[in-house]
């Protein structure tokens, strides 16, 4: 669908998912909060909001920017979605509410607390491993690997597959961004992962005492179906690996890359949580989701028409200048309270304490275990319609 922008709204003819910026979008993002609080692409006929204060806004209104209408580019109401969408991220209230509470219980820092132990064990393991040797690949060999290791045990899967976990986030992800090559590319894996999730959503696949058992404990309470329940154990599946992948390659990257700040968690290992959150603001795993306004309204007393998509770039609202002090610099002890990495408003990220748990858990076993983290080649970012990851990172850690 194309439409006229209001006339005080800049055009900017540029393609944020064109290959070149979605490997290195930092210039995208200032010029995109340069331009105004709102700026019209023609090439996908949407508008974007790359600052904060108007970014979170949009995310504080459920209500006028929705979700039910898919949060890509694709606007459910005309185009038919690619899978079933989700019944937690792809709806409103009140359908949202239901399914919401079942997941927030499941995800609860109760629920979750017993993890801990397991979680720090596993990174124990990788990462004493890791220091073993002269180099390794830090995506596969550790940022997969962990979460690879402990998410699926923890929603009790009977069995785990490390690549179509992996590529079925990416698919997801991608999913989110036009009809271009990465949609496309990722789109091809569908025939052979989509049955394999389904299948793995299932009542009969999932252990007890895992976070699956959880939601279809609901089913049992009658407060979702049983056909609702395989719903929220996909979208488990759906951003509970990628995300965290993503998270622990992005920290490993800032430490490489800031010594200094690496030295200060290495002193003070209780920074795990800060640094997180830190990384989690300079680097935005999920850098870009889409709402769509339901009425004729306004953002910044601009006029916004109903039907219009709004790419709310996360990544670019926590490197606002406006709200953060020098935003381009990472540092482990910053605090950022209130960055975007986990959205805001009723969607925000259901999962944020299981994600939480995991970087802890590496993050300390690392600052307790590795005097240097060092680059050992060339780290080479991988282009994704919404995450910002790392395809390949070559490092060296060098023994405590
Ligand atoms: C929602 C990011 C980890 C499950 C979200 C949203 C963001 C986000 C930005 C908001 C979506 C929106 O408003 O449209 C992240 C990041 C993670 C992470 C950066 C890790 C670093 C996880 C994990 C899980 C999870 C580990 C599952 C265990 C979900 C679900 C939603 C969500 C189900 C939808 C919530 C709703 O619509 O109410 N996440 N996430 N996420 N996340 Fe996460
Ligand atoms: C889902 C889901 C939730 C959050 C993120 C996501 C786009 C998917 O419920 O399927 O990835």
């Amino acid at each position: 669908m194309t439409f006229e922008p209001s006339a005080d709204i800049p055009v900017w003819d540029v393609d944020p998912y064109a290959e070149d910026v979605l490997i290195d979008p930092a210039p995208y993002y200032a010029e995109l909060r340069a331009r105004g609080p709102l700026v019209y692409i023609p090439k996908w006929s949407v508008l974007a909001s790359g600052r904060y204060e108007e970014t979170r806004d949009i995310f504080s209104d459920h209500s006028r920017f929705v979700s039910s209408r898919g949060v890509g580019l694709n606007d459910f109401k005309y185009g038919e979605p690619w899978r079933p969408p989700s019944i937690i991220l792809e709806v409103d209230p009140p359908d949202h509410t239901k399914t919401r509470k079942v997941m927030a219980r499941a995800l609860s820092p109760k629920a979750i607390a017993g993890l801990k132990e397991e979680f720090r064990r596993t990174a124990e393991m990788i990462i004493e491993q890791l220091i073993e040797r002269e180099s390794f690949e830090a995506i596969a060999d550790l940022a997969e690997a962990f979460p690879v290791a402990v998410f699926p045990k923890a929603v009790g899967m009977v069995d785990s597959d490390r690549r179509r976990l992996v590529d079925y986030g990416a698919m997801v992800f991608n999913a989110l961004g036009p009809d271009n090559k990465f949609r496309r590319d990722a789109m091809a894996m569908a025939p052979d992962i989509v049955p394999w999730i389904t299948g793995a959503c299932t009542r009969d696949r999932l252990t007890k005492g895992g976070l699956g058992a959880l939601i279809y404990a609901a089913a049992d309470d009658g407060e979702v179906t049983e056909a609702e329940a395989a719903m929220l154990v996909r979208s488990f599946l759906s951003a509970g690996v990628d995300t965290t992948v993503t998270g622990i390659g992005s920290a490993l990257w800032c430490l490489a890359s800031n010594p200094g700040e690496y030295e200060k968690l290495k002193a003070d290992a209780s920074l795990a949580r800060p640094c997180f959150e830190e990384v989690l603001r300079f680097t935005s795993p999920v850098h870009t989701f889409a709402r769509t306004a339901n009425q004729d309204t306004e953002v910044a007393g601009l006029r916004v028409a109903e039907g219009t998509k709004i790419l709310c770039a996360l990544a670019s609202a926590n490197l606002d200048p406006q709200k953060w002090g020098d935003p381009e610099i990472f540092r482990v002890d910053r605090k950022p309270v209130g960055h975007m990495a986990f959205g805001a408003g009723i969607h925000g990220c259901v999962g944020q304490n299981l994600a939480r748990l995991e970087l802890e858990a590496v993050l300390t076993v690392l600052a307790e275990t590795v005097e240097r983290v060092e680059f050992a080649g060339e780290a080479v970012w991988r282009p994704n319609n919404a995450i910002h990851a790392l395809d390949r990172m070559p490092l060296r850690f060098i023994a405590r």
